[in-house]
Parts: C-alpha cells; structure tokens; sequence
C-alpha cells in the first residue's frame, strides 16, 4: 500500500489521454489499492488514474460518501487536483457507464445523483479534461494564477524550513 502524489492544476500532464487497460491484473489490483489510500487519505468521493500521472483508463469511486440526490443536474464541483476551488458545472442527470471490475469481469453501473456527477467528473480526467475547463476563460484564468501561486508559495515554505 501507498500513498500517491496527485497532480495539481495547471499539470500539463492533467491533459494526457489515457489508454484502455490491457488487462487486469496484479499490477492494476495494487494500481488500485494504491488509488483508494490516496482518496480515502484525500477524503475524495472519486479518484482518477490521470490524477496520480497514471495514464491508463482507471478510477476508484468512494462508495460510503456517493449518496441518490436525484433532482440535481447542476451542482458544485471540487476535485483534489484544484484544491479549494468548487464551482457549478452542468451535467447529464443519468449515466450508464461500461467498465471492468477488480476481477476484470465487464458490467454496467447506472447512475444518476452524486454518483452520475462523480463518474462523468473522472471520465472527463481520463480524456485530459479538468472540471475547470468549463467554467468561463476568466475564471480559469483566476483559478490558474491562484495554483500556480499557491503552489510556489509552498515550495518556498518548504525550501525555508529544509535550510532551518
Ligand atoms: O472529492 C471530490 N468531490 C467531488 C464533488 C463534486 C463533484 C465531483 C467531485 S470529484 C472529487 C474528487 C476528484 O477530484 N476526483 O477526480
Ligand atoms: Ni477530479
């Protein structure tokens, strides 16, 4: 077991398209295992494999937070890769998704509520697509800036602390 790190916006590497697993297996089982700590540690309801620079077509659904909120279409977005950032994103209200279980047997999860939200939200990761990207050019661009601040802030934090 073990923790991941996750991509933050603006990643390039968020926009890597990922490829159809080949074939599930060990690798793909402790893969997965890996992902669940992650989110469960993130206290995330979805992971996608994009997010931990993993670029095959995989996610991890946190089943115990996925709750039937049936009437909402439109609702606010958060991902673990735009930390503290939520905004509304509009979606299908119903999904019905194909994929493959641990044991790589193929079935067909319908969904609608939060959980439609969350597999549209991870299906957009593995097609390089952050929620972000459908809020407005200025928006984003705000969104952006902030990270991109953040994230130097951070390092900086880190670096003076290393020399103490
Ligand atoms: O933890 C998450 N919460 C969330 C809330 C509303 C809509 C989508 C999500 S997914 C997000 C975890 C994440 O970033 N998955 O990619
Ligand atoms: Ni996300």
């Amino acid at each position: 077991m073990a923790l991941l790190p996750i991509l933050v916006y603006p990643d390039p590497k968020l926009h890597t398209v990922a490829k159809p697993v080949a074939q599930v297996d060990e690798r793909i089982r402790t893969l997965l295992d890996d992902m669940f700590e992650t989110m469960y540690e993130a206290n995330g309801i979805g992971l996608a494999a994009t997010q931990v620079d993993v670029h095959e077509r995989l996610v991890v659904i946190n089943p115990e937070i996925v709750w039937a909120s049936e009437e909402r279409v439109r609702g606010d977005e958060g991902c673990l890769s735009v930390p503290g950032i939520y905004d509304g994103v509009e979606r299908a209200a119903q999904v019905h998704v194909r994929a493959l279980d641990e044991q790589g047997n193929s079935r067909v999860i319908e969904a609608d509520g939060l959980l439609a939200v969350c597999l549209q939200h991870e299906m957009d990761h593995l097609a390089g697509q952050v929620f972000v990207e459908y809020l407005s050019p200025l928006k984003q661009g705000r969104i952006k800036t902030k990270l991109v601040k953040a994230q130097r802030e951070a390092e900086r934090e880190q670096k003076s602390r290393q020399s103490a």
